[in-house]
């Protein structure tokens, strides 16, 4: 039989950013090609009767495979990152390639490019960090890798490996100005975190508890309004990553009413995680909690979940950073507890990243169409992959997810793809979870189970200069 569509899915509550439509979907060539009613039959159908269909998420900051110092590593590469990613319903995800002082840029990214090759099944494209911005990244090798799809670096403004003085950010963020790229901004005060660490340290102080104390919302406000200030003096937009709470959201509010580009991103973990969550002072499971900057208290809980609303944030990421706990690679760095300075930063959270903010949803917290702009339309536009990703339209992938609004799950880590040994959302509830997952047209979960497609099908996605969205 020739058909005009290699799948139609029947029968689709279609989700964008903007609308709310009922239609089929034809799929050819793992390309939307038809919305509308009674398309004609296809070699393959899905029903999605009661189920909504979302465009696939974007996971606009996760760590896979990032090389590690000290004898630390990821616990997740690229087969095992995206096999969760698209079991959370995410079909794209953007992780680091991370240049250490010393190296050259082109070099990080052709290693990272070894690192995905023949593992990823989701699409991916590549943010860089830039730790060593010489005379040469900025002038030649910045330019060209722009030019050749990456377009959005981060930075940091801590950890001695990484971190840039403020003249070195102006310069980084001069090069964006002139090449429109993204600059995403790590804004934690590095002096102030070592002036507590060693206080706290001198004092005996080394349980995972102090992590927080040591990075307190203050210091992240600091480096906050720094940034947004060298942004306006150099006139480029930047995307603050990972805010935590009310003391950087004020910042960023107030940058946002002076009418600044400022754009900023926030995680599950600042949801629904505390500083209570880091443990007591006995007792090491709270290193499983340990991530930068810290998870607060309730009140700045409250206040991200309605800065989410007002749109005060432009993208909701996971920040998977995957250490296992027992693992002298991960938590226990060489097998044993180490003082919270030394455990590594970072939690997983990879395909619990839409269901938790789902969760939001259905409890009449968020809309659905903000959840979609949050998860996947606006991380498409400002990382370059709009209209490709990031949305259902004639012409865009058929990156789809089925998502069951009614699925009531309590989140177990047995029941995860990752290869982390733990999720910091264990026995934690939430209504909403993904029930078929199509990537490309090519269904990768059915009935949430994961059909294991071949390692290696995804495929590596040159970025296209940021779009903007409105603040
Ligand atoms: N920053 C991140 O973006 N991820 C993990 C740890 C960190 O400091
Ligand atoms: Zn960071
Ligand atoms: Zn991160």
């Amino acid at each position: 039989m020739t058909t005009m569509y290699d799948l139609v899915i029947r029968n689709a509550d279609v989700v964008t950013a903007s609308e709310r439509f009922s239609c089929d979907i034809g799929v050819k060539d793992g390309i939307v090609v038809a919305l509308g009613r009674h398309l004609d039959a296809a070699r393959r159908e899905l029903d999605a009767t009661g189920l909504l269909a979302l465009p696939g998420g974007i996971d606009a900051h996760c760590h896979l495979d990032q090389p590690m110092p000290d004898g630390l590593k990821m616990a997740d590469d690229f087969h095992t990152g995206t096999r969760a990613a698209v079991c959370g319903g995410t079909t794209t995800v953007i992780p680091f390639a991370a240049q250490a002082k010393g190296q050259s840029l082109k070099s990080a990214v052709d290693d990272y490019h070894r690192r995905a090759n023949g593992r990823a099944v989701t699409d991916y494209a590549f943010h860089l960090i830039v730790s060593d911005p010489t005379p040469e990244v900025l002038e030649r090798e910045l330019p060209e890798l722009i030019a050749a799809g990456y377009t959005s670096f981060k930075i940091y403004m801590t950890y001695d490996d990484l971190k840039l003085s403020d003249r070195e950010i102006l310069e980084v963020m001069d090069v964006a100005r002139r090449n429109e790229a993204l600059v995403m901004v790590h804004a934690e005060n590095s002096d102030c975190i070592a002036w507590l660490t060693d206080k706290l340290t001198e004092a005996g102080k080394h349980a995972p508890k102090y992590h927080a104390v040591s990075r307190p919302g203050v210091i992240e406000r600091e480096a906050t309004h720094r940034a947004i200030a060298l942004s306006e003096l150099v006139d480029v937009p930047i995307l603050i990553v990972h805010v935590s709470g009310e003391d950087a959201i004020e910042q960023i509010e107030w940058a946002q009413r002076r009418g600044l580009n400022i754009y900023a991103e926030t995680c599950p973990q600042y949801l629904y995680l505390s500083a209570a969550d880091l443990g007591h002072e006995d007792g090491y499971h709270g290193a499983k909690c340990v991530c930068s900057p810290p998870p607060r208290d309730a009140s700045s809980q409250k206040a991200v979940w309605s800065a989410l609303k007002r749109g005060v944030f432009s993208v909701f990421s996971s920040d998977h950073a995957p250490f296992s706990y027992d693992d002298p690679q991960g938590k226990k760095p060489g097998g044993k507890e180490v003082s919270f300075e030394h455990i590594p930063n970072g939690i997983p959270g990879i395909e619990t990243r839409l269901p938790l903010l789902f969760d939001g949803v259905s409890r009449g917290t968020l809309s659905l169409n903000k959840f979609v702009e949050l998860t996947s339309l606006n991380p498409a536009k400002l990382y370059g992959l709009y209209p490709r990703k990031g949305t259902i339209a004639i012409g865009a992938d058929a990156d789809i997810v089925l998502w069951d609004p009614r699925k009531q799950v309590t989140i177990h880590n047995d029941a995860l793809h990752h290869n982390v040994d733990y999720t910091p959302y264990e026995g934690r509830s939430v209504q909403g979870w993904p029930q078929h997952c199509l990537s490309r047209g090519e269904l990768l979960v059915e009935s949430g189970r994961y059909l294991g497609p071949e390692a290696g099908r995804g495929r590596f996605l040159a970025a296209g200069k940021p779009q903007f969205v409105d603040l």
